[in-house]
C-alpha cells in the first residue's frame, strides 16, 4: 500500500464546464485584462484603492513582516463616507441604497440620501453618549434597515464594531462583550424570526448583568403598530431608546479621518477551544477588498438588485451586505425573516417582487430549496436573475446543477466563492464574464490573489489534494486575533512555515481550478486513504432521492475508519433499507469502493452551526457512541438529541 498520509486523494470526477455566453462577457464589469497584473498583486490592489476616496493619500502599498501586514500605510479615509456621502456628492443621492421586507411583510426603501443622514444621525447620536474613535461598539440586532446603520455610524465615528448575531445567546454576547470591553451596545426590542418574536432586548438584559464595561444602550423598537415587540424594560441612565436618541440630531456629521491600518471592526468566530476569537479588520484595505471583489465577482451595474441572504452577524453580511456593495453605489436588498415563512417559496417570491438580478446564498440554504422541491420557485417569475452566487460550504455538483436549472433558468452563470471570515473578503471565484465554471469547483482566484496548494509536510503541489494555503498576504487580511496576537500566530500562521493556513483541504486540478474538499478536521481516512467529506457527500447528494448529506469517519478495527453517511432524503422520498443499499452502491459506483459507507443514517435533519454549516464533529460523537461534545454553537441541539436515539437504537 502507497502512502498517502501526506495528501488528500481525490475521487469525484467533474466533467461538466459552463462557458460564459459571449453576451454576458461583452458587458462585464471584468474583463480578462484583469488578471493582467500576475503576481504584481500590489499594483492591481493599489489600482482598486484608487476607486475609493481618500482624505490623505498613502505613501506605500503594502508594508509586510510575516504574519502582520500593512495596507495602503499613511492612507486616511472614512469607511461610512466612502459607502454613502461620495455617492450622495456624485448625485446620486436619490439612487435606491437599501431595499427592506420585514418578515411580516412590512417594508421600507431607504435612498442614499435617506441613509446617509440616518447614519448621520446616528453618528451624533452616539458621540452624544461619549462614544469616540477607538471604542469598542456591540451590535445584537435583527436584520432590519438600523443595523446597516449603526454599524455605518460606529464606521463614520471611527468607533468598531462588535456584531453579534441576534440569534446568539445572552452567554454568547455576554463573552463577546467582555473580550471587546465595549462601551455601547445597540440593540433593539426585538425582531421576527418564524412567526415569533426573539426578545433581544430581554437577552442583552441577561448579557449586561455581567458586562461593567457597557455604559449605554441603544435600543431599537422594532415596533408593530406602534407597540414594542419585546419586553423592553429601559434602565434609567443606561438605556436609550434610538428613535428618541436620534430625534434632533442634525443630519450632518463630520467623518472621522481614519487611518488606513484603524480598526474597523471585530467579528467573533468560533475557535477550536471554547474561546471565541476576535477577528480583527482594518479599515483601507479591507474596504478595498470588499469594494473590488463586489464590483468585479457580482458585476453590479446601475440596474442590479442584489440580495446577498446573509445577516449582518457573519461576515458575509458585514462584506457583500453592507460595505462592498455601499462602497460602489449598488441597491441591496435585506430580508429580516426565515426563507420557509410563510411559506416555502418566501425568497422566490421577494426576489419576483423586488426585482432581484443577483442573488447571494449559501449551499445549506440551496440544499433545502432541493428538499423542498420545485414547486416553490416555479410559481414565481425569476426571470430578472442573471448572476447567481454561492458562499459558506462546499457546494456539492447535484446542488449546484440544481440551483442553476431551477433558480437561474440555465441562463444564469454560478459564482462559487470561497473565502473566510478571516479573508475578509471573496479569496477564489470564478470571474462571471470570464471564467468557465465547473459544478463543485471555487474555480481560480480572484486577481491579487495567490493560493498555493501543499502536502503535509508543506511542499508546494502542482495538482492533486493536499492544504489550501496563501503565500501573500492580501489586503482585506485578519490584522490579528484581538488581544491575543500569540493566538492569531499560532493559529493561522504556525502549521505550515512562511504560509497562512486556512483549516481547508482542497484539490487542485490540470486546469488549475480550486475544489475545497472541507475542513481539514474533518478529513476520513479509510485503510490508509485520506479522502475529504466534500466527494462522499457529493456522490450521495447525486442520488435522486438525497437533498443532503455528512459523512464521518468512526474508528474501525481493519480500515482506521468506517464511513458513517448523514442523509436527508427530499420530501416525499421515504427512508428504507432498500434505499440505504442503493446509496451505498450509488457511492462505490460514483467515486469507489473505497468510500461505499458502512453505514447509512436517515435523519430529517442535520445538525448544523447557526450560519448554516454541518458539524460534522458532533456525527462523529454519535457514530462514535461517544458522550456528545461542544454543542453550544449548533443551531438546534434538538436535531442531535433526535439523531443520538435514533444511532443507538439503531446499534442496537
Ligand atoms: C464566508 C464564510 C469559512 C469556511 C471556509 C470553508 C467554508 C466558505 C466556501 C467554503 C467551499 C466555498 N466565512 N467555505 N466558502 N468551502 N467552497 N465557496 O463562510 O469564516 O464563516 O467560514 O467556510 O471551510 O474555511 S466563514
Amino acid at each position: 500500500m502507497t502512502d498517502t498520509s501526506a495528501q488528500l486523494d481525490t475521487l469525484l470526477a467533474e466533467n461538466r464546464r459552463f462557458p460564459p455566453t459571449p453576451e454576458f462577457s461583452a458587458a462585464a464589469n471584468a474583463q480578462p485584462g484583469i488578471y493582467a497584473d500576475g503576481e504584481h498583486s500590489q499594483a492591481f490592489w493599489a489600482d482598486q484603492a484608487r476607486k475609493l476616496d481618500w482624505i490623505q493619500p498613502w505613501s506605500s502599498v503594502l508594508e509586510w513582516q510575516e504574519p502582520h501586514a500593512k495596507w495602503f500605510v499613511g492612507g486616511k479615509l472614512n469607511a461610512a463616507a466612502n459607502c454613502l456621502d461620495r455617492h450622495v456628492a456624485g448625485g446620486k443621492g436619490g439612487r435606491t441604497a437599501l431595499i427592506w421586507e420585514g418578515e411580516p411583510g412590512d417594508q421600507r426603501i431607504l435612498t442614499y440620501r435617506q441613509l446617509a443622514d440616518e447614519v448621520g444621525k446616528a453618528a451624533n447620536a452616539l458621540r452624544g453618549l461619549g462614544v469616540s474613535k477607538g471604542d469598542r461598539v456591540a451590535i445584537y440586532m435583527p436584520l432590519i434597515p438600523e443595523a446597516a446603520v449603526a454599524m455605518l455610524a460606529c464606521a463614520r465615528i471611527g468607533a468598531v464594531h462588535s456584531v453579534v448575531f441576534g440569534g446568539f445567546s445572552a452567554e454568547s454576547l455576554r463573552d463577546r462583550i467582555n473580550d471587546a470591553q465595549a462601551v455601547a451596545l445597540i440593540t433593539a426590542d426585538g425582531g421576527y424570526r418564524r412567526g415569533g418574536v426573539v426578545p433581544l432586548k430581554q437577552f442583552a438584559d441577561e448579557a449586561l448583568a455581567d458586562c461593567p464595561s457597557i455604559r449605554s444602550v441603544l435600543v431599537v423598537r422594532r415596533h408593530a403598530d406602534g407597540e414594542s415587540i419585546g419586553s423592553a424594560a429601559m434602565q434609567q441612565g443606561r438605556d436609550h431608546w434610538w428613535h428618541e436618541a436620534l430625534a434632533g440630531q442634525p443630519a450632518g456629521a463630520d467623518a472621522e479621518p481614519m487611518d488606513s491600518e484603524d480598526m474597523l471592526f471585530i467579528l467573533y468566530t468560533s475557535g477550536t477551544t471554547g474561546k471565541p476569537k476576535g477577528i480583527v479588520h482594518t479599515t483601507g484595505g479591507y474596504l478595498t477588498q470588499a469594494a473590488a471583489t463586489t464590483r468585479y465577482v457580482f458585476d453590479l451595474k446601475d440596474e442590479d438588485v442584489f440580495w446577498c441572504t446573509a445577516d449582518i452577524g457573519w461576515v458575509t453580511g458585514h462584506s457583500y451586505v453592507v460595505y462592498g456593495p455601499l462602497a460602489i453605489g449598488a441597491t441591496v436588498v435585506m430580508y429580516e425573516g426565515a426563507p420557509d415563512w410563510p411559506e416555502r417559496d418566501r425568497f422566490w417570491s421577494l426576489i419576483a417582487k423586488h426585482g432581484v438580478t443577483v442573488f447571494y446564498t449559501a449551499p445549506t440554504a440551496i440544499r433545502a430549496f432541493m428538499k423542498w422541491g420545485t414547486d416553490h420557485p416555479a410559481r414565481h417569475d425569476l426571470s430578472r436573475l442573471r448572476l447567481l452566487g454561492s458562499v459558506g460550504e462546499p457546494i456539492n455538483p447535484e446542488a449546484w446543477m440544481w440551483y442553476r436549472e431551477h433558480i437561474g433558468g440555465k441562463r444564469c452563470p454560478i459564482v462559487d466563492t470561497w473565502w473566510q471570515t478571516e479573508t475578509g473578503g471573496i479569496m477564489i471565484t470564478p470571474l462571471p464574464g470570464i471564467t468557465a465554471t465547473k459544478p463543485g469547483s471555487c474555480t481560480i482566484p480572484f486577481p491579487g490573489i495567490t493560493p498555493e496548494l501543499v502536502d503535509n509536510e508543506g511542499n508546494v503541489m502542482q495538482k492533486g489534494g493536499g492544504f489550501l494555503t496563501l503565500t501573500q498576504p492580501w489586503p482585506g487580511m485578519l490584522r490579528t486575533i484581538y488581544g491575543d496576537d500569540e493566538r492569531y500566530r499560532q493559529t493561522y500562521w504556525s502549521r505550515f512555515p512562511g504560509r497562512y493556513f486556512a483549516g481547508d483541504g482542497a484539490k487542485l486540478d490540470e486546469d488549475g481550478y480550486w475544489w475545497v474538499l472541507g475542513r481539514v478536521d474533518d478529513v476520513l481516512n479509510v485503510a490508509g486513504h485520506r479522502i475529504g467529506t466534500m466527494e462522499v457527500e457529493s456522490a450521495l447528494v447525486d442520488h435522486p432521492a438525497v437533498a443532503e448529506a455528512a459523512v464521518v469517519g468512526k474508528a474501525h478495527e481493519l480500515k482506521g475508519q468506517a464511513l458513517s453517511a448523514f442523509v436527508t432524503l427530499k420530501d416525499g422520498r421515504e427512508p428504507s433499507d432498500q434505499l440505504k443499499l442503493e446509496l451505498r452502491e450509488h457511492v462505490a459506483k460514483k467515486i469507489g469502493a473505497i468510500a461505499r459507507p458502512d453505514d447509512v443514517i436517515f435523519s430529517a435533519d442535520l445538525p448544523k452551526t447557526r450560519s448554516g454549516k454541518i458539524m460534522r464533529r458532533l456525527l462523529k460523537d454519535i457514530a462514535e457512541g461517544r458522550a456528545l461534545g461542544d454543542t453550544t454553537t449548533l443551531a438546534d441541539p434538538k436535531v442531535v438529541a433526535a439523531l443520538k436515539d435514533k444511532y443507538e437504537e439503531l446499534e442496537g
